[in-house]
């Protein structure tokens, strides 16, 4: 156990001495007295324990261990190491961007700093001494407030930081650069005043206004909402160019990706601005979730970003602050899972939110333990309602507060505070793959009763043949023949007991006592707590409680058939089961009042089609797209009634990825063909409408990335992106004079992307928007990436764009701008029948592999469905993963990737 940490840094960008004075005590509950530290690709110069230096045959070095047999109880050590930050290319640990110094830690990275016990679990105070040239490295920064600074005499200078809160040691973080910021003096509810600031390079001081308002806006909300405050007098976000993330919350001191802090209306578009919200909005929320409250061992990593990115998507909700609003954000929640963890967790590298087994636990930053882990999170707020979340989160905070826990201790938290029982819900932690809840109904004309009758099942995944029942919240809502909503009655239990239950589940269940529990849900607030009164005329969602293989809900007084909307909000992350016929589909996507169906009903009228197109377009058929669908995407194309944002979402198609995941035996050139036959028939016969709603949703006047002006632009792109698949001269008109007269990023971007796209000869504008940006780190990144999404882009040109001047695999923005948009955002060039772009994939998962193993690892799982392809595709795809695999040396990280692609 530690108690302080006490570190001096000199720092040298080739050779960094670190002096660390770390004061240790045994561990009562550790039978070893062997003290072992973690160590990896740092020098020890000198050691000492309690004041004696210590000979080598004292300790011992191993790759990555530094041991001490028999340690006294009491231990001060005094760890002398060097490293080399400007070699340090893996961007963990110390290392040098653009000529400053910047750290990662999290998960093992303070390992590459100094000798440490480096686990989540042991937390100590921290105490920091900086030194550095003044000139090179004017700027000096830790974690917590500063207590001392002064010069050094030799053009050198130092600051010493001291943070009050202990932390593990994943928290620490340094910079030393060259930078400037914007800061502001601000009061909490409390009345205390803090310092904010946000830290940027020179040039870049006119982009820092909406992170800063954004950390403002996230103070606010985590005491309106949770009562939270911030617990430091000094909060500091600084943003670098080499990052492997998005950001990370270090006590204090957030280091940002530059991608999530810097915007102006030239340079960063609605999704920027949306993404910096919501990034500046988690990492600020970690300082309770995660940082005061974390992890006691990295399986538990969901405990605090499943939790992060549940209280982030909250909070951008609120800030917009209508249902629509909230509802478009629940959709691009939905289109995440679907697009990525959904693929995931039906692949080689499935794991639980909480994975019990890893080889490197980068790899584990995952959709899973993030969105599906938010997902989790969000269960318990629809199954508890708001007020008995948040007494859930009051008694996690309470009882928890300062210390390294478990996944286990919030489920209780949540259980107790609630007097619920959540035995069962812990499958969703334990258990990988997504449900499958089957719906089927049946209306009693004469009892005028309706029944609703889930199923679920859990398909395999690696190492977990077989599933027990999930703990599922299913809203559930009846439509009448007009499209209102029906006041819901559903049978008491008792009756429902002659129900027949089918399959029991195998284990603890009956335990649960979850007989058939519901709630009640009114309006727009997803989850109004409060017993559920199934009388209650104004009833018209309930939150069903599947927990059993089977089960069957039977609603009272329904007098005429009506049209089920399932999983409404999308209630669970599960895959939906249901025959909707075509008509019931189209009534819900008219008229369903809860936004995520009727946008979710589009999807399936959609999807359904598409899957009928693709294997004609493989057959090379004549192509044909029904009336009845075009009328219903008319429809809401031209509601006006209907927010602008919600109409964006409803338009725009299921993905080539998530089509594909529909089909047993993937063939991504058809999957392309169809969707954009769809999107073109779309383009032409909704011609006038769609150049209709173009004109009525320009966003004139100064720019703001608001949530309405936002989704006029988003509608508005699209339109044009439709009109632009097969494009007449009056949409090339319209897509130029867009990007000649944009006033913002957002609608100069979207005009060059459909240019691009359309297949029309863009090289005029991609030079003039590359001479007008190039200074522009994350512009040119947009440069780099639409050019190799474009449909004609092949492996060829995504090879020409690397002997680019401005490309370079050193930096992971980069890197991922143009090989992992190919590589994962263009399927029918990727997936070339030639294999052409998998040696390409091979090739630079290696070279990216000798630089950084978290991004290579990255782009390896690019190949994850591989054995979905067809075989003779599936041949070369083989090869490119063995080749991977047998390249030596080849890191942990990836190895762990290939070697479960390739496992059987
Ligand atoms: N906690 C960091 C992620 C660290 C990644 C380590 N490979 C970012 C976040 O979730 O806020
Ligand atoms: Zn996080």
């Amino acid at each position: 156990m530690v108690e302080t940490v006490e570190l001096g840094f000199d720092l040298d960008p080739a050779r960094t001495i670190v002096a660390n004075r770390v004061t240790l005590r045994h561990n009562p509950d550790s039978k070893s007295r062997d003290l072992v530290l973690h160590g990896e690709e740092i020098e020890l110069v000198a050691l000492r324990m309690n004041g004696t230096l210590l000979a080598p045959g004292q300790y011992l070095l191993g790759a990555n261990t530094l041991t001490i047999r028999k340690a006294p109880l009491n231990v001060v050590l005094e760890i002398e190491t060097l490293c080399a930050p400007d070699q340090n290319t893996t961007l963990s640990g110390l290392y040098v961007s653009n000529g400053s110094f910047y750290t990662q830690c999290e998960a093992e990275g303070f390992r590459r700093i100094t000798y440490f016990p480096d686990r989540p679990d042991v937390m100590a105070k921290y105490t920091v001494m900086l030194r550095a040239n003044k000139e090179q490295f004017p700027v000096l920064l830790s974690n917590g407030n500063l207590v001392e600074e002064g010069e050094l005499g030799d053009g050198r200078h130092y600051a010493k930081w001291e943070d009050p809160f202990k932390k593990p040691s994943y928290l620490f973080a340094l910079v030393a650069a060259r930078l400037v910021c914007q800061e502001e003096r601000y009061t909490l509810q409390s009345g205390r005043e803090v310092l904010l600031q946000v830290w940027v390079e020179e040039g870049n001081l006119d982009k820092t206004d909406y992170a800063m308002q954004s950390l403002k806006n996230s103070i606010r909300w985590d005491e309106e909402r949770w009562n939270l405050e911030l617990d430091l007098d000094r909060f500091m976000i600084v943003a670098v160019s080499d990052f492997n993330m998005g950001a990370m919350e270090n006590k204090g001191l957030n280091i940002f990706n530059t991608k999530y802090v810097l915007a102006n209306p030239r340079v960063a578009t609605d999704i920027d601005y949306a993404g910096i919200e919501a990034v500046v909005g988690h990492e600020y929320f970690h300082n309770w979730t995660g940082n005061r409250v974390t992890c006691r061992d990295w399986f538990q990593l969901s405990l605090k970003e499943g939790l992060t990115v549940f209280r982030d998507q909250e909070f951008s909700a609120d800030m917009i602050g209508t249902d629509t609003g909230r509802a478009v954000t629940r959709i691009d929640q939905v289109r995440t899972l679907r697009q990525a963890q959904f693929p995931e967790d039906a692949g080689p590298m499935a794991h639980p939110v909480r994975p019990d087994s890893f080889v490197e636990i980068n790899n584990f930053y995952t959709v899973t333990v993030y969105e599906k882990g938010a997902e989790v999170v969000r269960m318990y707020q629809t199954l508890l309602g708001r007020d008995g979340f948040r007494k859930g989160m009051d008694l996690y905070f309470q009882r928890h507060d300062g210390q390294a826990v478990q996944c286990d201790d919030f489920r209780a938290a949540m259980a107790d505070a609630n007097g619920r029982d959540l035995k069962q819900f812990e499958r969703w932690y334990s258990q990988a793959g997504t449900p499958v809840v089957t719906a089927r109904t049946r209306y009693d004309a004469a009892a005028h009763a309706y029944e609703i009758t889930l199923s679920q099942r859990c398909p395999a995944t690696p190492g977990q043949a077989d599933k027990l029942p999930f703990h599922i919240p299913v809203a559930v809502g009846l439509l009448d023949a007009h499209g209102k909503d029906l006041p819901l009655t559903l049978e008491a239990p008792s009756s429902r007991a002659r129900v027949h239950h089918g399959v029991r589940p195998q284990s603890d269940t009956s335990s649960t006592g979850n007989t058939s529990r519901v709630r009640v849900r009114t309006g727009s607030d997803p989850t109004v707590g409060g017993t559920a009164d199934p009388t209650d005329s104004a009833v018209t969602t309930l939150v069903l409680e599947l927990t059993e293989a089977e089960q069957t809900f039977r609603f009272t007084g329904v007098k005429e058939a009506p049209t089920p909307s399932i999983l409404r909000d999308f209630s669970a992350p599960v895959v939906l089961e249901c025959d909707y016929s075509d008509d019931q589909l189209l009534h819900l996507f008219k008229f369903d009042s809860d936004p995520v169906n009727r946008w979710e009903a589009g999807q399936r009228l959609a999807l359904e089609r598409l899957l009928k197109l693709v294997p004609a377009a493989a057959a090379g058929q004549r192509l044909e797209l029904d009336d009845t669908f075009i009328a219903a995407q008319r429809a809401v194309l031209t509601d006006t009634a209907l927010d602008a944002a919600f109409r964006e979402q409803a338009l725009i198609l299921p993905s080539e990825t998530v089509i594909a995941e529909h089909m047993e035996v993937v063939d991504p050139q058809a999957i392309h063909t169809a969707r954009q036959f769809m999107r073109r028939t779309l383009g032409t016969v909704l011609r006038n409408e769609l150049l209709a709603v173009y004109a009525a949703n320009q966003t004139p006047g100064a720019y703001s990335p608001d949530a309405a002006s936002a989704g006029k632009r988003a509608l508005k792109n699209l339109a044009l992106s439709y009109l632009m698949v097969a494009p007449d001269q009056t949409a090339l008109r319209l897509a130029q004079q867009q990007f000649d007269a944009a006033g913002n990023m957002t609608d100069r971007a979207a005009a060059l992307s459909a240019l691009i796209h359309s297949g029309a000869d863009a090289g005029k504008y991609l030079d003039r928007f590359y001479q007008d940006f190039l200074n522009e780190a994350l512009v040119v990144d947009k440069w780099f990436g639409m050019q190799a999404t474009a449909p004609h882009a092949d492996v060829a040109a995504v090879r020409e764009l690397m002997k680019h001047p401005a490309f370079t695999l050193k930096n992971p923005n980069r890197a991922r701008s143009l090989i992992f948009s190919f590589c994962n955002g263009n399927p029918s060039q990727f997936h070339a029948a030639d294999g052409s772009a998998y040696d390409f994939w091979a090739e630079h998962v290696i070279k990216l592999d000798a630089l950084n193993p978290q991004v290579a690892a990255r782009l390896a799982r690019s190949m994850d469905r591989w054995r979905r392809y067809a075989p003779e595709l599936q041949v070369h795809m083989r090869r490119a993963l063995e080749q991977v695999a047998g390249t030596s040396p080849l890191s942990n990280d990836v190895m762990e990737v290939v070697s479960k692609a390739l496992a059987n």
